[in-house]
């Protein structure tokens, strides 16, 4: 079906009967009642034992022997909110467990180091007396690092998440806890998840029972929030466990402890309460990965571990300062990117390839995402220094930009990365070739029908069934996100009651669907246009997420439209 922005694909689930979210849920492959039930009502005692996780235990202990006999350990994490919730994680777990201040943490620099375990920093750490390094969110290619370590008789710990290295070798440490290193995992955790099973493992052993003391136990549960920040802003799929630490963290986060939690979501006003997915993932999250594009990531640590009272205040300012002007920083690369996207009218092409030696290269990829719900084309922006471009690419579903790059592979210096999103790095005197090949390359493989956005709606339904009790029974399948999408529903004639538009320039349309008696309101975001062709009395048809709307404390159920189709003829 041809809606105005959109073809829609064919409902997965087509029945009438039964309740709407048991539809749902069905069309999903949640099947039984049980299922239903204890997916709307995900138990924290459902999550998987840290026992899972190949090495946890081992890690666990060897933690555990080091604090123990008094020995020096560093956490090394990584910059982006995953690793600085990690390590955060970690920190306060030992510091509970030791009853002192957690271990010292380090962070490499973004620009500096980069990615990952490098071996000067182990180095460096030796000098230092460090005896253990546990590294968080990163190390699983860390392979000349852990050699170095055996080398200086430093011991090495290794938490992470990400694809060990294409040869298969892995670091030489004294314990790997990695979710996917032998087998595809039931739950395809963060680096925040992995270092919390870790953490868990070890309050265990420091308590000599599976049972762990009441301190700990306390300090686990007050972990989730970062658990559930690190997590969603990671973008893993928020399936089994992941979705229980979400959801539970989310429940937690507006009466943390934490100050610097607190000051931050002072700093960013998010609502005491109704929190939801999205309150992390377009505003703590942002906030933390702004830290490591441009300045530290170590300042947002502090904040998160150790800082309190006026100090914390304005250490969250600071970074709230940092995060708006990443965001002036990334409308500016936006901006600019799509002028001259229209006006070389590069949407001909199958893919769009910009330069610009101005754009500041730690937020490319998240303006080359925003690029591409403008034209709806695989999006690679490039900035430059010196000889070398750097830069990051984001795709459509169904065109893997991996498979992309890997085509020009002898153009390029770097790269890496998957179907959807991936970094590459170019000689500036091969710029040129590299678009030429990669533009074939997506004129060739991309058929015209993938350069159109679609919608597949989980189930159809009727406007009687839109109720304030469906939209709270919906929200109980949250958090949405990765994995886990906001559910869609078609419904089909449904009456035009009024229409209108909203917002700046008249930018958001506002429809009521019904008769008088018995309407629903709808929205339709950044959709305005569309009104005037919008009529009282015609029949149409909607797709829409049901929200529930809260107006001067009435709370009803409401549509945000994705797309309309008109009557035919
Ligand atoms: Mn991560």
């Amino acid at each position: 079906m041809q809606g105005l922005t959109r073809v829609w694909k064919e409902p997965t689930g087509n029945s009438t009967e039964n309740a709407l979210v048991s539809r749902i849920l069905t069309a999903r492959g949640i099947i039984s009642a049980e299922e239903h039930r204890s997916f709307l009502d995900p138990k924290l005692s459902t999550l998987e034992d840290p026992s899972e996780l190949p090495d946890a235990e081992k890690a666990g202990a060897i933690l555990c022997e080091y604090l123990r006999a008094g020995k020096k350990v560093l956490i090394y994490g990584d910059y982006d909110a995953d690793g600085i919730t990690a390590s955060s994680v970690l920190y306060h777990v030992i510091a509970t467990a030791t009853k002192k201040p957690g271990p010292p943490i380090y962070i490499p620099n973004r620009m500096s180091e980069g990615y990952g375990i490098n071996p000067e920093a182990i180095e460096q750490f030796a000098k230092d007396g460090i005896d253990l390094v546990i590294s968080v969110d990163c190390g699983v290619t860390a392979v000349e690092a852990a050699e170095k370590a055996n080398e200086i008789g430093l011991t090495l710990i290794v938490t992470d998440h990400h694809r060990p290295r294409d040869d298969g070798k892995l670091p030489d440490c004294a314990a790997l806890v990695h979710p996917g290193i032998d087998e595809e995992p039931k739950t395809l955790f963060a680096g925040v998840g992995v270092a919390y099973q870790l953490a868990w493992a070890f309050a265990r052993t420091w308590s000599g029972s599976q049972q762990v003391t009441k301190e700990l136990s306390k300090c686990l549960l007050d972990m989730l929030p970062l658990v559930a920040i690190g997590t969603i802003a990671d973008m893993v799929p928020l399936e089994n466990g992941n979705r229980i630490l979400a959801r539970w963290g989310l429940q937690l986060l507006p009466s943390t402890t934490n100050a610097g939690l607190l000051a931050i979501m002072k700093q960013l006003d998010t609502p005491k309460m109704k929190l939801n997915s999205s309150h992390i993932s377009f505003g703590i999250a942002p906030l933390l990965n702004a830290v490591g594009r441009l300045a530290h990531a170590a300042k947002a640590v502090d904040l998160l571990t150790h800082l309190d009272g006026p100090l914390a205040e304005s250490a969250a300012k600071a970074l709230a300062d940092l995060n708006r002007k990443r965001q002036k920083v990334q409308r500016d690369i936006i901006e600019n990117a799509i002028e001259q996207i229209e006006t070389e009218k590069l949407y001909d092409n199958k893919i769009i390839v910009l330069q610009n030696d101005d754009w500041n290269r730690g937020v490319v990829g998240v303006a080359a995402g925003k690029c591409i719900e403008t034209h709806y084309r695989p999006t690679i922006l490039l900035s430059g220094d010196g000889d070398e471009l750097v830069g990051s690419a984001r795709s459509i579903e169904g065109f893997s930009i991996f498979d992309a790059l890997s085509s020009c592979e002898d153009l390029l210096l770097k790269f890496g990365g998957h179907d959807m999103a991936a970094g590459l790095s170019v000689a500036r005197e091969n710029y040129d070739a590299f678009v030429s090949a990669i533009t074939k390359y997506a004129n060739e493989n991309i058929k015209p029908e993938q350069l159109i956005k679609t919608v597949k709606p989980d189930v159809i339904a009727t406007q009687k069934e839109i109720k304030y009790a469906t939209a709270v029974e919906i929200e109980k399948m949250g958090p949405f996100g990765i994995g886990n999408p906001s559910p869609i529903v078609q419904f089909s004639k449904v009456r035009v009651d009024s229409v209108s538009t909203m917002g700046n320039g008249g930018a958001h349309m506002s429809l009521q669907i019904g008769t008088s008696n018995d309407r629903i309101r709808c929205i339709w975001w950044n959709n305005g246009d569309y009104a005037p062709k919008l009529i009282r009395g015609m029949e149409i048809d909607v797709v829409a997420k049901i929200k529930v709307n809260e107006f001067r404390g009435r709370r009803t159920a409401e549509l945000d439209l994705l797309d309309i189709a008109l009557p035919s003829g």
